[in-house]
């Protein structure tokens, strides 16, 4: 049933790929052991290196909608004691190597408490307004704090540094030039979650300028 529903998504020329992965022979690199082979994932609009590329825990074979989970987040929890004070996705930054980075998503968190504060998961959408397309995932940040009174960077790309997380690389703000609005919702155990939106420009997400 869900292997019919994605070769109707993807269509009949990779029907082959889908039906072994289907029936669980190989038929290429599967690297993130989801059934669906990496070249399949690329149609699909799944992440080759994350089984669960939406973060709702059904992987991408079972998932009727791989790119898309509903806002998991309660809204009536007690303020929260952080801000978002920057949200980029477009002309990053690397304060680090002091030069320009590769598009990508990032917020700078204030801690505005007088207590470390952990545990955080990211949950955002992504409007494609000209295409009519929404995705939207949820991250746990494990590893991420924000010290007392002081100030953390999120960032989500290809997740290979220390302390980055994951974006998916075959989502709409790599793969398509539309325009996109983006919004962001952080929040950890307890506190309602901080949101802010920030739209990105036409034109896909650049390599560093
Ligand atoms: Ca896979
Ligand atoms: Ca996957
Ligand atoms: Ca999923």
């Amino acid at each position: 049933m869900k292997t019919n529903r994605i070769i109707a998504a993807i269509g009949i020329g990779t029907l082959a790929s889908i039906a072994f992965a289907g029936s669980g022979i190989a038929a290429g690199l599967d690297t993130d052991g989801d059934g669906i082979p990496d070249t399949a994932e690329a149609l699909l609009g799944t992440d080759p290196l994350n089984a669960d590329t939406d973060g709702d825990k059904l992987n991408d074979l079972e998932d009727d909608n791989p790119t898309f989970l509903a806002d998991p987040f309660a809204k009536d929890g007690a303020p929260a004691p952080f801000s978002i004070v920057e949200a980029l996705v477009e002309d990053n930054y690397d304060f680090a190597a002091k030069k320009d980075a590769p598009d990508h998503f990032e917020l700078l968190v204030k801690n505005l408490s007088a207590s470390d504060l952990k545990g955080f998961s990211i949950y955002y959408t992504i409007d494609d307004t000209e295409a009519g397309t929404r995705e939207a995932y949820l991250v746990r940040l494990d590893g991420f704090a924000v010290p007392a009174i002081g100030e953390a960077r999120v960032h989500l790309d290809d997740g290979s540094l220390p302390g980055h997380f994951r974006a998916n690389p075959n989502g709409s703000y790599y793969q398509s030039p539309n325009a996109k609005e983006i919004t962001f919702e952080l929040a950890t155990d307890g506190f309602a979650p901080v949101t802010t939106q920030v739209a990105k420009d036409k034109g896909g997400a650049e390599a560093a300028d």
